[in-house]
């Protein structure tokens, strides 16, 4: 093996990945995001004719974490098809123009001090206009899991307004295809769906824009758990260090960002429900068939070489998406009663929503548990928290197990909660009521020093193996001996 794969395989990726290690500026734009990854190796250009059904979500989730993907002409279609824009922390980091370490401090600055948009007049995301709706020709829709009821939207940034106040809301929704202009669409219950009560309960329609082929940040800002009438597109553009640009849709009044690819213009149906469902969600399970809200499409506007946006149900770019903007609104409300709690994670293991670790520098006995109760209450997803100290790497699941294996007893470190608030989603909850789980896997602070010393050989961190593995390949071991 030669050395480079040696320093692969031992993860010497401490050294950065740009020649240089100048870190990139934030990443304003879509087309800007996919010249970065393809720098970094991190782009496949898949051949043209694969499948909307299945292939290209299968050749997608081959690649999740790895690579994302280019589908230049998938099924035949014109317009080509993108996944796994952002399917590695790392590669949230690197959008951002920080280091992994600083993402949730990021995040939770630009929350604090978000930028409002500008308004321009037009817009690359008007270049084309089509008042003839027919959404399974002119976009190509896949179809991602087995059981999926047909082909869907997934990476739509579904942007509203408060019938109230008038402030702009942005969140995502899966969007099944159930008509040539018609979107069946999941509205939890958050704030889309209270501004749809709020129009439907006057018999009105409630105006949306679907927003398809943004930048990272803006995906990502569009996951802030974040009070209602805070519009969350300035956000982006506190991320960006930039205003963003949006533009007047032509069939209503919603401002949307003018760098977008395709922007689906509709309205949610007033005392309308229609079958939507089964879909594979990110617990890995199907979300059942139910009927549910109904989207009517009055245009679809687009750049005149549109690419379209699809994230695959329960990849990782799905889990991260909406992963790290809880980790960071977690992280400050913890801090808020724990100044002491340095970092939060979200597993992927548990989907980036069930399970949180939790790192504190303790300072009292007993603080993991009321850590533990924050966490709870902290969002109802949150099912087992694992609290540990400082040595601990969060991001690791093995030194997590690892601290619980040698530092937590079920006797006197476990904390049950039953019959609580969980998540609809997990299938081990009767119908969302479920039990949470806390783990205090920290030292007893009176420890004695020795006893929970971890092991060390000192200098292995300083080890350079470019300068101490011979060149003589271990096949010829014997010539190294002389023999
Ligand atoms: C890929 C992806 C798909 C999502 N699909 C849905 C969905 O179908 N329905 C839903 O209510 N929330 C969905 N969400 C979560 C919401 O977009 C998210 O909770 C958002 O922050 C809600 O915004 P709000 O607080 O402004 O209402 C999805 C999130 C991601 C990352
Ligand atoms: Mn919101």
């Amino acid at each position: 093996m030669a050395v480079t794969d040696i320093r692969e395989k031992v993860g010497a990726a401490a050294s950065p990945l740009i020649a240089g290690g100048n870190k990139p500026q934030p990443i304003t734009a879509l087309r800007d995001w996919l010249d970065h990854l393809a720098a970094r190796d991190r782009l496949a250009v898949i051949r043209p004719e694969v499948s909307l059904k299945y292939e290209l979500a299968a050749i997608a989730k081959r690649f999740d974490g790895h690579k994302a993907t280019l589908f230049p002409h998938p099924g035949g279609h014109a317009m080509p098809v993108i996944s796994g824009l952002v399917s590695d922390r790392q590669w949230i980091a690197d959008a951002m123009g920080v280091d992994s370490s600083e993402v949730l401090s990021r995040f939770q600055d630009a929350m604090l001090n978000p930028l409002p948009w500008k308004e321009v007049k037009s817009a690359p995301a008007q270049e084309v206009v089509h008042r003839e709706i027919d959404l399974g020709k002119q976009l190509p829709l896949p179809t991602h899991n087995e059981h999926d009821n047909g082909a869907y939207i997934t990476a739509g940034l579904c942007i509203a307004r408060n019938p109230a106040t008038g402030v702009q809301n942005v969140s995502l929704h899966r969007l099944q295809l159930s008509g040539p202009d018609r979107l069946g669409a999941l509205l939890l219950p958050r704030h889309t769906h209270m501004f749809y009560e709020m129009a439907e309960r006057s018999g009105q329609p409630l105006d949306v824009a679907i927003v398809i082929g943004v930048d990272p940040l803006t995906l990502l800002s569009s996951q802030a758990i974040a009070p209602i009438d805070f519009d969350e597109l300035t956000i982006a553009g506190a991320l960006h260090g930039t205003p963003l640009s949006v533009v007047k849709c032509i069939t209503n009044e919603l401002r949307v960002p003018a760098e977008a690819e395709i922007v689906i213009e509709g309205r949610v149906l007033p005392k309308v429900r229609e079958l939507e469902g089964p879909f594979g969600e990110f617990p890995q399970y199907y979300s059942e068939p139910a009927k549910r809200h109904v989207i009517e499409v009055t245009a679809v506007t687009q750049r005149k070489d549109a690419i379209f946006h699809t994230i695959v149900g329960g990849g990782l770019e799905h889990l991260l998406l909406g992963g790290i903007p809880r980790e960071a609104t977690l992280l400050a409300h913890l801090r808020r009663s724990f100044p002491n709690v340095q970092d939060v994670h979200l597993a992927p293991g548990g989907v980036c929503r069930y399970h949180l670790y939790v790192k504190i520098a303790k300072r009292q006995e007993g603080e993991a548990k009321n850590v533990m109760m924050g966490a709870f209450a902290g969002h109802y997803d949150v099912k087992q928290v694992i609290v540990v100290d400082e040595d601990v790497d969060i991001h690791n699941p093995t030194e997590v197990e690892w601290a619980v294996a040698t530092r937590f007893q079920a006797d006197r470190d476990l904390v049950i909660v039953p019959e609580s608030q969980g998540s609809r989603l997990d299938p081990s909850t009767r119908n969302g009521v479920g039990a949470k789980m806390g783990m205090d896997a920290t030292k007893p602070l009176d420890a004695n020093e020795m006893t929970f010393k971890r092991i060390r050989v000192p200098g292995e961190d300083k080890i350079d193996l470019n300068k101490v593995v011979s060149p003589v390949p271990g096949q010829s071991w014997r010539r190294a001996l002389g023999q």
